[in-house]
């Protein structure tokens, strides 16, 4: 694998990076896949087992079989599993994988690279007649992002072991339950079904994810690979703030209670807080006045929190910091707050040997180590709750702009993330 890498790295500039070019290939095609309401306006937006969503699984199915994947098949919960036997029926398995679900209006790379690079991976091996003394278990998460309903992390924590069973209960905005959802798309929808999923962890030498980075810092260094050291832990709430609807034009200033006046304090001192905390990051991606009019005071305002960093220590006390300033706001204001925890993940440090590995990987291509922590979550946090993990960046363009149709790579880049792949598969097959 090494000597293909130096040729296709030396003539990388002759020939077409052939490796990149088809995972391009590839996610170019999947994006023609899209929810109702973002298609027509050329958005991609997958959510979970959507029509567009089942579509996405049976395309990606169907490549696998393609690649020489001997076993491939849709589970409990939608994800997608291709297995490439190892050289023996008893060998451990690498597992691998991403999402295949992706954020409203999103961009065509976030999740799904981490399914077709090692899926390009299997195909080099197959035309090769390649078997290594490992499998390689590569697996398409139906759900990571929690948008149609609020289950983050849903097809890797089928896997773990970690699926919660009032999931199921939960309903989308049309009120469809979860399990309607998986019974209109042929699933089981049980608890047994999904508990079957859970893998034995000692069955796998690990986990590894190759994800775009999110963000400008391979940008800025010019380089296309990172190695990820360890994955921020994160917080998530749905809130609503109620106060007092009343007439806009006849409510004195000092007479009222606002909610949406409150969520907006709320809003500057979280930018604040998380400003002032080393490497921690808060957000409110969803703000809504429900029913609300020009003239009235709003007397709702549902909102959503995203706190995340580095350490939990650091996580936990931004998270901390931010509900008690909002009870201090809610008290000043006259108004009342509820608010719902709906995810909480631990930081999840890279297993040192995993880590090891990709740098060998990286630095067999000719390439400096860049060791970053990852500010986005990931499917390998879940798996890092039982087997070891670690992750790979691959730099994105725009400034490694994401959740957002801007999100891209080079062919190049790509193409140099598949020869770590394989550069880390063969690091295994040599004792
Ligand atoms: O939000 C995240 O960090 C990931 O994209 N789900
Ligand atoms: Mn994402
Ligand atoms: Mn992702
Ligand atoms: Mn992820």
């Amino acid at each position: 694998i090494h000597r293909i890498a130096e040729i296709r790295l030396n003539d990388r500039f002759g020939v077409r990076p052939a490796l990149g070019e088809q995972v391009w290939d590839w996610a170019e095609s999947l994006a023609r896949f899209s929810d109702p309401g973002f298609a027509e306006q050329g958005q991609l937006t997958v959510t979970y087992l959507t029509e567009a969503h089942r579509a996405t699984a049976a395309q990606l199915m169907t490549w696998m079989r393609q690649c020489g994947f001997d076993e491939v098949a849709l589970d409990a919960v939608g994800n997608v599993v291709g297995v490439y036997h190892g050289d023996a029926p008893d060998a451990p398995r690498l597992l691998t994988g991403s999402h295949y679900d992706t954020v409203r209006n999103g961009g065509k790379y976030d999740g799904r690279l981490g399914i077709l690079v090692p899926m390009a991976c299997v195909r080099e091996l197959h035309q090769q007649g390649r078997r290594l003394p490992c499998g390689i278990e590569v697996i398409g998460f139906a759900e990571e992002e929690g948008q149609r309903y609020g289950a983050t992390f849903l097809g890797s924590s089928a896997l773990t072991g970690h699926f919660d069973p009032a999931w199921l209960d939960q309903r989308d905005t049309d009120g469809i339950s979860m399990r309607d959802a998986m019974l209109q798309a042929g699933l089981p929808g049980t608890m047994a079904a999904i508990e079957a999923l859970r893998r034995d962890p000692s069955r796998y030498l690990g986990f590894v994810e190759v994800h775009i980075e999110q963000g400008p810092v391979l940008t800025e260094l010019d380089l296309p690979l990172g190695i990820v050291t360890s994955i921020n832990g994160s917080v998530r709430y749905v809130g609503e703030v109620r106060g007092l609807a009343s007439h806009a034009g006849t409510t004195p200033m000092d007479r009222r209670r606002d909610a949406a006046a409150a969520v907006a304090e709320l809003i500057l001192f979280v930018e604040q807080r998380a400003a002032a905390i080393p490497d921690a990051v808060g957000t409110v991606g969803q703000l809504q006045v429900p029913a609300g009019s020009i003239n009235v005071i709003p007397g709702r305002c549902l909102f959503s929190l995203d706190l995340r960093a580095t350490t939990n220590e650091a996580r936990d006390q931004l998270d901390q910091e931010v509900r008690s300033a909002l009870e201090a706001i809610a008290e000043r204001r006259g108004v009342s707050v509820q608010l719902q925890r709906t995810m909480s993940v631990a930081a999840a440090p890279s297993a040192a040997a995993w880590q090891l590995r990709w740098e060998a990987a990286v630095q067999s291509l000719g390439l400096p180590v860049h060791r970053m922590p990852s500010g986005a979550g990931h499917d390998a946090m879940k798996l890092h709750e039982v087997m070891p993990q670690a992750m790979l960046f691959q730099r994105g363009l725009n400034l490694g702009i994401s959740h957002n149709p801007l999100e891209s790579v080079t062919t190049d880049d790509t193409e140099l993330c598949v020869q770590a792949f394989l550069a880390l598969l063969e690091g295994l097959s040599t004792p």
